[in-house]
């Protein structure tokens, strides 16, 4: 056993391990106060703070949470647990929860009980319908509920409402990983798994700083590293992350050039011989068109556009070609720039041209970000159909309709579901004119947050939101619901790698909070939702039921869910899907033998134009698609629509640190994780704090076309041109509300044709020193906003971090 502070060493121990091999199992605990001696009960969960699912019991003593174990029989970690599974469950106990629900009198908040809520809530419902039809009424949740909760909401939005406005906030952050691998393979599914780790010779991460965002993974990676024949790795971001610390070749592009860069790379993997002809011809569409285009884009050209050196092109196209196993990952900084879903395909075109799909080693991770995500997905509670579905084939509808036995007309709309940018203008014009917001805080995470701001206060809007806090959105609504957290109520969910975990209730919600899944069979209940037989839409009554009916949602699709149960769940730890009577043991990797979910029948969608976002019609999929193969699918570079000039001189990027979730409403009540990055701060090249004066710590305006915010200056080793915010600071734990703190007052209102998904990391901006530091920056020191003056004193947790390994 060995005790450390976990502030400071995020990764903990070295587990050393070869190609091939088991990776060792290493257990983390972390109580707060008590004995594992005092815990009367273990409670089988995993972490809802990444998308990593990290499998974890909670302990309890005496009613009460009191810390938490990492699980060493969980094939996803084998017992680790990073800073945020280890401290941030704390924000359950956490004093101002949202214990009753809220209702607008007056102009003011003022506490109700639920009866004279949902009443609220009913009535709206009901007076929209009558008067201006289903469209007039949206819902925007999110990627941090359970499955059964998603399923449920979907059920009664779609089939009970009949609006076609429902989305998530995975359209924020995994839009564009769904809509690459449909693009690609036909359909949403994770052909890799966090296995391939275990086996590659090459890992290529693409705009994903999985060091800080998915720790566990990232201490995967690290006990390769540190093992027998470790792995090349290859980094593609803009920031001196420790994935680039630790890279063969670190590739800086400029924002928003990561089009250029891919295909850079994929010509050289195409004149370097790295083709794998018989894979392609056999198992795909496509190639003769990314090798015409390709063409175009020798190393000195992508150099002069990304701002790289030709050489370290060609010697990244080197290992790409050279590898054997290779696995690639890609999120943020790919899925939230500019020709997003263009550039997440050309990472799918390596693995095809390559022919490394479905073998240990050779997966492809179009990463999630929040925990749930995956289940948004599946159960259509976002821009999806229930079961991957494909909206445009009227088959795929009618069957829907038969598994909630509705009419089809029900669910029949002209377009696709509608995506939460849409839904924003639509409440803009007043069309929409009820938003139903579960699980996110749209006033901090989506862009240009004044316009958002005065979206949601506007008088015509009803607005419900269901949180466990009463964050910056929930003082805009006109009823807050409160809800019960993750360890107060039971359901399962997926992660990246399309592991299913179980998460039991392991205590009891604060006050009146209920859990979401107990809100929105409330609801249903109370409208009264009818099937085509007059019998209730939604049978279930609880999570285990409710599981039950998404699984007959889910049979024979790609997510088939059938061999899976609660109990089946609760017994093991963690188990991929699909899961069915064809494997019993679920699916480590898909596409093993080049056989896709493509078939123009079968597939989730017809695909889109990568440029112009237009939706290809079934026919033109026939043709194009016969066979149901994977389809290589090549863009040309486009400059991004705002880049850096004269006045705005500096690429603006956003993202995260290790030690907060987002918008901080659990991470910022844990007070080991709070301390570590207490305040907002931006990271300057030394090269451009040189330029503008500025020393470590100052106070900095960074100001774009969209407004300014104030920070403090961390002189890092982001390349120079660029600078980067966090987004997690919004402003519910501030007195003054001056909204010059969060990221998201300098973004745009803008977006990826193909996926929807906003461009979070582009925007055109300037900085100006206000006043000099009295100290470093707020910043964390390890990771990728560490400074480079050594002076600086390192991030620690202290005693309160202490986390033992066993
Ligand atoms: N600690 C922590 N972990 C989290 C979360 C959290 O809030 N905190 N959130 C979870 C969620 S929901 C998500 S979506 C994931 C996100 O996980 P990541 O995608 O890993 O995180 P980000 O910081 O958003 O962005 C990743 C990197 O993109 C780089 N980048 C910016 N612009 C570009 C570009 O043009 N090209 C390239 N190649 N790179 C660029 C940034 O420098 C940054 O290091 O993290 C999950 N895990
Ligand atoms: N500038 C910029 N903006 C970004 C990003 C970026 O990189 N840069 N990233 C984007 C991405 S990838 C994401 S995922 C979004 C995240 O953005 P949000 O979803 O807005 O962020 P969270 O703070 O996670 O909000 C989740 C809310 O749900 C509540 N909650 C937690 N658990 C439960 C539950 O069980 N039930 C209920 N009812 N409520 C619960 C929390 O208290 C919190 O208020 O931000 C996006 N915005
Ligand atoms: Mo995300």
């Amino acid at each position: 056993m060995r005790r450390q502070d976990r502030i400071a060493e995020p990764w903990g121990t070295r587990t050393p391990y070869g190609p091939g091999d088991t990776w060792p199992v290493r257990t983390d605990m972390y109580l707060d106060g008590v004995d594992p001696a005092d815990v009367d009960r273990w409670v089988r969960s995993a972490s809802v703070l990444h998308s990593n699912g990290d499998a974890l019991d909670i302990a309890v003593s005496d009613g009460r949470m009191v810390g938490v174990r990492g699980r060493a029989d969980d094939r996803i970690n084998r017992g680790r647990l990073d800073p945020k599974d280890l401290f941030g469950w704390q924000a359950n106990g956490s004093g101002d929860r949202l214990t009753r629900p809220l209702i607008r009198r007056d102009g003011a908040l003022v506490e109700t009980d639920w009866d004279t809520a949902m009443a609220a809530i009913v009535a709206h419902s009901r007076a929209l319908l009558r008067a201006d039809g289903p469209s007039s009424i949206g819902f925007y949740t999110s990627g941090q509920l359970f499955l059964e909760e998603y399923y449920t909401l979907a059920v009664l939005a779609r089939a009970g409402i009949g609006t076609n406005h429902v989305d998530g906030n995975t359209r924020l952050c995994t839009a564009t990983a769904a809509e690459a691998l449909k693009q690609s393979f036909g359909c949403d599914g994770q052909p890799g798994s966090y296995t391939d780790v275990d086996h590659a010779d090459v890992i290529a991460l693409y705009g994903h700083n999985v060091a800080e965002t998915q720790s566990v993974l990232w201490a995967r990676i690290l006990d390769r590293l540190a093992g027998p024949n470790p792995p090349a790795i290859i980094c593609v971001d803009p920031r001196r992350t420790e994935v680039a610390a630790h890279a063969t070749v670190h590739l800086a592009p400029l924002p928003g050039t990561n089009v250029a860069l891919m295909n850079g790379l994929l010509h050289e993997i195409v004149a370097g011989a790295g083709v794998d002809h018989r894979y392609v011809e056999a198992n795909t569409v496509g190639f003769a068109e990314l090798r015409d285009l390709v063409a175009g884009y020798p190393p000195e050209r992508v150099a002069g556009i990304c701002g790289v050196a030709a050489d370290d092109i060609r010697a990244a196209g080197r290992i790409l070609s050279g590898a054997r196993r290779l696995l690639s990952t890609v999120l943020q900084g790919f899925y939230q720039s500019h020709q997003a879903t263009t550039a997440a395909v050309q990472v799918n075109n390596v693995h095809l041209i390559r022919g490394m799909l479905g073998e240990p080693g050779c997966g492809v991770l179009q990463m999630n970000g929040q925990p749930t995500a995956q289940n948004t997905r599946e159960c259509g509670a976002d821009g999806d159909v229930a079961g991957f579905r494909n909206w445009a084939n009227p088959a795929h509808v009618a069957q829907l309709a038969g598994v909630w036995n509705v009419e089809p007309e029900r669910l029949d709309h002209d377009g696709p579901p509608t995506d939460v940018m849409a839904m924003m203008r639509l409440a803009e014009r007043a069309t929409l004119r009820m938003l139903w917001v579960s699980a996110t805080n749209p006033l901090v995470s989506l862009p240009d947050a004044a316009r958002i701001r005065s979206i949601l206060r506007r008088d015509g809007l009803f607005l419900v939101v269901q949180d466990m806090f009463r964050t910056e959105t929930a003082e805009c609504a006109d009823v807050v619901l409160p809800a019960a957290g993750w360890g107060e109520k039971t359901g399962c969910f997926t992660n990246a790698d399309r592991t299913v975990h179980l998460s039991d209730k392991a205590v009891d919600p604060p006050g009146d909070a209920r859990s979401d899944l107990d809100i929105f069979l409330d609801y249903a209940r109370r409208m009264d939702f009818r099937d085509r037989d007059d019998r209730p839409l939604v049978t279930w009554t609880d999570p285990e039921t409710a599981f039950d009916a998404w699984k007959r949602c889910s049979a024979g699709r790609p997510c088939d869910y059938t061999g899976l149960t609660h109990a089946r769940l609760r017994a093991g730890s963690g188990l991929q899907w699909p899961c069915d009577d064809a494997h019993p043991e679920g699916t480590e990797r898909l596409y093993r033998d080049g056989r896709f979910w493509s078939a123009p029948d079968y597939c989730e969608s017809y695909g889109k134009d990568l440029l112009t976002g237009e939706p290809m019609s079934a026919d033109d999929y026939r043709a194009y698609n016969p066979d149901g193969k994977a389809m290589i699918k090549a863009a040309p570079y486009t400059p991004a629509d705002e880049t850096p000039d004269d006045s705005y001189p500096l690429a603006l990027i956003t993202g995260r640190t290790l030690y907060h979730f987002h918008t901080r409403t659990k991470t910022a009540r844990a007070a080991q994780l709070n301390a570590a990055a207490s305040e907002v701060w931006v990271e300057v090249s030394t090269a451009d704090a040189g330029e503008l004066g500025l020393g470590e710590g100052d106070l900095v305006e960074v100001s774009t076309r969209r407004g300014t915010v104030r920070a403090r200056a961390r002189v890092s080793g982001i390349r120079p041109g660029v600078v980067f915010l966090p987004f997690h600071y919004g402003y519910w734990d501030v007195e003054d509300s001056g909204h010059d703190r969060a990221a998201n007052e300098l973004t745009r209102t803008a977006w990826d044709p193909a996926s929807k998904q906003p461009i979070f990391k582009l925007a055109a901006a300037r900085l100006r020193r206000i006043a000099a530091g009295d100290g470093p920056a707020p910043a964390p020191t390890v990771g990728a906003s560490a400074p480079v003056a050594a002076e600086v004193p390192a991030t620690t947790g202290g005693r309160a971090a202490m986390v033992t390994e066993s």
